[in-house]
This record gives structure tokens, C-alpha cells and sequence, in this order.
């Protein structure tokens, strides 16, 4: 099965969307998603300059073979814009490779270890009240467990807060803002970590103990300020504090350990399993992050959790609004089979983004599942797509009072 095509569709609906679509010589395409948030215009020269000449006349069966070949004749390896691009390859040749075999692409991984995904959702509110209303939104949405952001007293912006608390064309669309430069934002970490758990408390109080609660600390903290806010969230038994502290340095994460048993999950801004292999093997985190977007697709993602399984590591795969609805696909039908699954982030897509991507996958009484269409079950309708041209948008940065930058 000879691949004869590959076109990369750029769309904006609700947001800008990089799509690789392949196709072969008997009629079957595929999908990948090669959405980099704020860098998209990159991955699409590093696909169209670089990846679709080679693809031409491959065997669209050898899709660990062109992964690959893709990953080590570039001769540079890993980072953010290569492995988007190679993700989308991996994500379309999974697609059509099931759909050559007439089966979702989960049960070409091993077949469903589950009935469905638990899911869980973004809750924000400036304020208490404000918070409390996206929660219960958010219940009333189905969701069993819900991410908990929240503004803090002194600052002007904060990531995760939702324009406004309940659903809607609400923050959790897109962090990331049309225009030609970044927005600079504020931020103090004393002024969060002497928040934060105030306001996990009064969630607990009102919503009580069971429900499961998770915080994104955003890369914000130093390590010694990270395992200070994990300990101080102890008594409201989080389900996971995300991103406590930039993990280049993979060794910080010992340092938090020593300090909280608050669970930890890290990884979405990784693309290898090289990003991993410390934090895992030192059980450093409980939750791998990856998206099959960022990190080189369905393959390294599936790679990624059976070296984790071996550590008792689960998935949290990452699911915003900037993975498009086939990479979120991509990453349900992994988490479908593995064994080691723990939960799918899930920002609901906008609906003119729904016009574009029909998808198959289902949100059901908290559980995501992805459907049994042969492939990944998401279609690009490319005349849809064509009537929302990209638009330069950028992701806030922050600068601390004293004008420092900060991470955002
Ligand atoms: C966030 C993301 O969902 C999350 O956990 O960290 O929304 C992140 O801000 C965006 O993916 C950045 O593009
Ligand atoms: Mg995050």
C-alpha cells in the first residue's frame, strides 16, 4: 500500500490546527495532528520542506519503520517541532492502517483494557463563588474529576481561569491569543502558595472528600516551593499537582519527593521518552503528561507507558484545546489498551473546531471512548477547514514585579 500524497491543512477555527492527511494508492487516508500551539507555522515547513517529499511512494504499512527513518535520518533528534511533525506521520499511518484492517486502532493495540477513560475537566473561578459554579458546571457536564485553577489575591492574570465560570466560549478554548506578540502577564509565587491550599480546602468543604480533585502548578516553582505546596495540599488528598516544577532538570523532582505524597504528573511539554527516563525509573511521578501530538505520536506514546507500566507509572495524557480532536483521538484509543492507564485530560473542542474535525469519540457519564470506526474515528471536512485561515496567536508570558521573566 503505496502512499501517493500527504497534505498538511492549516485551519483556525476556535484556534490554529496543524493536520498531515496521507493518502495511498487504493483510495485510504489518514489523519495526524501537528499542532503546535504558537509554533505552528514551524512544524508545517518542517512537514511540507522536509517529511512529505520522503513519504512519497513508502509503503504506508511500515509505520515503526518510517517513524524511524523520519526520527535518525534528520540526523537532529527530539525537540517540540520534530516531533509534532513526526507525530502526525505516525498518527495518519495508524489511521489508515486501520481502517486497511476495518478495526479502531485500539484493538490493533491489544484490544480495550477498560470500558472507558475517565475524564476530567478544567474548573476556574477569580473567586470562590465564581469557582464553586464552574465545578458544579462541570459536574452537571458528566465530569467525575475536575482540574481546580484559581485566581490569586494581587494578580492581574492567571493561567486557567475561564472568562466566565460556567460553559460557554470559555477560557478553556484557548490560552493562547490571536495577535503578533505575546501577552505579558503577572506572577507572584508567595502570593500562590499562601492561596492555593486555602482554596482546596473550601472546595473540600463544600464538594467533600471523594470527588477528584487535580491542580497545574504550570512550571511555576522552584523544587524546595513545589514539595511546600505538595505538602500543603496533603489534607485535601489531590488526585495530582501537575507541572510543580520545570523538569529539564529531571534530578528537582527528587527534592519534591522527599518532601509530599501528593501524587505528580509531569510531561506535557516533553517529545521523548528520554524526557522520562529518570522520572520514571525513579519513581519520581505517578502520571506521564505526553500528548501523542508533541510527543512523536501513537508509537513512542505507547512505548512511553509500557516502560512506565514497569514503575506502576499511569497515563494523564495531555488533552487541551491545541491537541486537536485526531490527536486526542490518537492518545483515547493508547489509553483504551493500556493497562497502566490513570486518566484523559479533556478541554472540550469549540464548535466551529467541531464543524471542521467530525469525530466519532464519545463523553459519556464521566468516560471518554473512542469509538469502534475503523482507524482513529475523526474526519477533516478540508472544505470546512478552508474557511478559517490561520492567524498568528501566541501562548501569555509572565514577568515577576521586579520585570524578570518568569514561566508561564
Ligand atoms: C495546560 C495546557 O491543559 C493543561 O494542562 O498545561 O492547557 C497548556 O497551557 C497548553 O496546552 C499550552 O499550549
Ligand atoms: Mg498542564
Amino acid at each position: 500500500m503505496e502512499i501517493v500524497a500527504a497534505d498538511v491543512i492549516v485551519t483556525s477555527p476556535n484556534r490554529n490546527f496543524v493536520t498531515l492527511k496521507i493518502t495511498t494508492d487504493d483510495g485510504l487516508t489518514g489523519l495526524g495532528d501537528a499542532t503546535l500551539n504558537g509554533r505552528e507555522l514551524a512544524v508545517v515547513s518542517y512537514l511540507r520542506d522536509h517529511v512529505v517529499p520522503l513519504l512519497i511512494g513508502r509503503d504506508a504499512h511500515r509505520i515503526e519503520d518510517t517513524w524511524q527513518f523520519l526520527y535518525r535520518s534528520a540526523y537532529w533528534r527530539r525537540g517540540p517541532v520534530t516531533m509534532a511533525a513526526i507525530a502526525a506521520v505516525d498518527m495518519a499511518l495508524w489511521d489508515i492502517k486501520g481502517k486497511a484492517a476495518g478495526m479502531p486502532v485500539y484493538q490493533l493495540l491489544g484490544g480495550a483494557s477498560r470500558n472507558g477513560l475517565m475524564a476530567y475537566g478544567h474548573a476556574s473561578g477569580k473567586s470562590l463563588p465564581e469557582l464553586f459554579d464552574s465545578i458544579r458546571d462541570h459536574q452537571e457536564q458528566g465530569y467525575r474529576s475536575i482540574r481546580v485553577q484559581t485566581g490569586v489575591p494581587g494578580l492581574t492574570a492567571i493561567y486557567g481561569i475561564a472568562a466566565q465560570s460556567t460553559s460557554g466560549e470559555r477560557y478553556d478554548h484557548e490560552p493562547a491569543q490571536r495577535g503578533g506578540y505575546p501577552t505579558e502577564e503577572d506572577w507572584d509565587t508567595r502570593a500562590y502558595l499562601r492561596h492555593v491550599p486555602t482554596v482546596f480546602e473550601a472546595v473540600r468543604n463544600e464538594f467533600g472528600p471523594e470527588l477528584p480533585l487535580l491542580h497545574d502548578g504550570h512550571h511555576r516553582m522552584t523544587p524546595i516551593q513545589a514539595a511546600t505546596l505538595g505538602k500543603s495540599l496533603e489534607p485535601y488528598d489531590l488526585f495530582w499537582l501537575e507541572d510543580c516544577t520545570p523538569a529539564e532538570n529531571q534530578e528537582a523532582l527528587r527534592l519534591v519527593r522527599q518532601h509530599t505524597t501528593t501524587p505528580l504528573a509531569i510531561g506535557e511539554i516533553f517529545n521523548t521518552v528520554w524526557d522520562f527516563q529518570s522520572l520514571i525509573k525513579e519513581q519520581l511521578i505517578d502520571y506521564v503528561r505526553a500528548a501523542s501530538t508533541h510527543f512523536g505520536g501513537i508509537t513512542p506514546l505507547r512505548k512511553v507507558m509500557d516502560y512506565a507500566a514497569q514503575y506502576q507509572v499511569k497515563s494523564g495524557f495531555h488533552g487541551p484545546t491545541d491537541v486537536s480532536p485526531v490527536g486526542l483521538a490518537a492518545q483515547m484509543h493508547v489509553g483504551l489498551a493500556i493497562h497502566n492507564f490513570g486518566i484523559q485530560e479533556y478541554m472540550k473542542h469549540g464548535a466551529h473546531t467541531n464543524r471542521v474535525f467530525q469525530q466519532s469519540f464519545t463523553f459519556e457519564d464521566g468516560y471518554l471512548h473512542p469509538g469502534d470506526r475503523p482507524g482513529l474515528g475523526v474526519d477533516l471536512d478540508v472544505d470546512e477547514a478552508g474557511k478559517y485561515p490561520y492567524e498568528v496567536a501566541y501562548l501569555p508570558y509572565n514577568r515577576l514585579a521586579d520585570g524578570t521573566v518568569h514561566d508561564w
